[in-house]
């Protein structure tokens, strides 16, 4: 029973440290003692943003070859290999928290983990490619950046160098809205018509609103998230009106002003139950996008199989 004792003191001795070196704004490191919900915590959220990167290489993927020039095609390639990498540094940062690769996968694969609503929208048109980089890449960077100070070290080191490739990401489908939007009144109705589709579920990025985010007392409380999911979605917004508003694009929120009081826009509610319904499977392109990961992941096992195989050579020849 004294041992038990010890060993429960000896876990609230080890708490309160913890605690105080994260709220003194210190880093954590894998071999740091952490506590157990901690380590769980960011399995969970990193894990699912790497699922994120990977699974959003699917739509943009879908428009590699039909790309209406040699160096669109070679910008949304460069694209879409950087989303892969950021999915990587990603694995690799939660692997550090004592879960393997292919057991990442497996939640993924058997719905246990999430990843974001955004990528289970389909992308039907050229325009889609500029509101996916515009849009998407614009609410993953103004979260990100918030990320980058987040108190777990290398999922911040990650954060930093995927920030610097996001905001190319921005650019470019910028560059593509801002173009379209100069074209053929077909080109202007196209590039309207991807904001009308991408607008809404942008906005849902950023999660729940505060007071319906269950993660979010321990996100603070271990500085894990430094500004909370109301913050960013409103950041986003007074950050991506004006852009929008400069090369003639509307912004489909008829509540949506500007507020002097508050130093920002007010906007209409989210359709939560669309959010719901996506992040739980049920969205216009959940199955397929699994389906697709699934038979990739299933037809590149040969790969894996051979990385291991020299792997276990080179470790044998160089025990030898
Ligand atoms: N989608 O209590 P909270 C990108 C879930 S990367 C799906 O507020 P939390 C780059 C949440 O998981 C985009 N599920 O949770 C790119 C939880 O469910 P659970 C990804 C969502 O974690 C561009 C429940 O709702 N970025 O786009 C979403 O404190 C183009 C309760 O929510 C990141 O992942 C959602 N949007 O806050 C790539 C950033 N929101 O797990 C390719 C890192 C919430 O209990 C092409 N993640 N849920 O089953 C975060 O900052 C946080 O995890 C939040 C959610 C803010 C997403």
């Amino acid at each position: 029973m004294d041992q038990v004792q010890d060993i429960i003191s000896n876990d609230h001795a080890l708490l309160s440290k913890f605690e105080e070196h994260v709220q003194a704004g210190e880093a954590v490191e894998p071999r740091d003692w952490m506590p157990e919900a901690y380590r769980k915590h960011l399995i969970r959220q990193i894990s699912q943003h790497a699922h994120s990167e990977v699974i959003g290489m699917q739509p943009e993927g879908n428009w590699i070859t039909r790309a209406p020039s040699l160096r669109a095609k070679q910008i949304l390639l460069a694209k879409i290999q950087d989303e892969g990498g950021h999915g990587l540094y990603l694995y690799s940062a939660a692997e550090t928290l004592g879960i393997t690769r292919t057991e990442m996968i497996e939640q993924l694969h058997t719905g246990k983990a999430k990843y974001s609503n955004i990528f289970n929208y389909p992308s039907l048109t050229w325009a889609d490619i500029g509101a996916i980089g515009w849009l998407v890449d614009g609410a993953a960077i103004v979260n990100q950046v918030s990320l980058q100070r987040t108190s777990y070290a290398p999922y911040s080191r990650a954060m930093v160098r995927i920030c610097k490739e996001e905001s190319f990401h921005q650019r470019q489908g910028y560059e593509i809205m801002a173009k379209m939007m100069k074209g053929t009144a077909e080109q202007r109705e196209m590039a309207q018509d991807a904001m009308n589709r991408w607008w809404w579920p942008s906005l849902m990025m950023f999660g729940p609103h505060d007071s319906d985010s269950p993660h979010a007392a321990d996100a603070f409380r271990w500085k894990i998230k430094r500004h909370t999911n109301d913050e960013l979605r409103q950041k986003f917004i007074d950050k991506t009106v004006p852009q929008a508003e400069l090369i003639g694009l509307t912004v489909p929120d008829p509540h949506l002003k500007w507020n002097d009081a508050k130093g920002g826009y007010d906007h209409g509610e989210i359709n939560w139950e669309e959010f719901k319904q996506v992040i739980n499977g049920n969205g216009p392109c959940n199955k397929q996008r699994l389906q697709h990961h699934k038979q990739v992941h299933d037809n590149g096992a040969w790969v894996r199989e051979a990385a291991e195989a020299y792997k276990a050579r080179t470790n044998n020849q160089s025990s030898n």
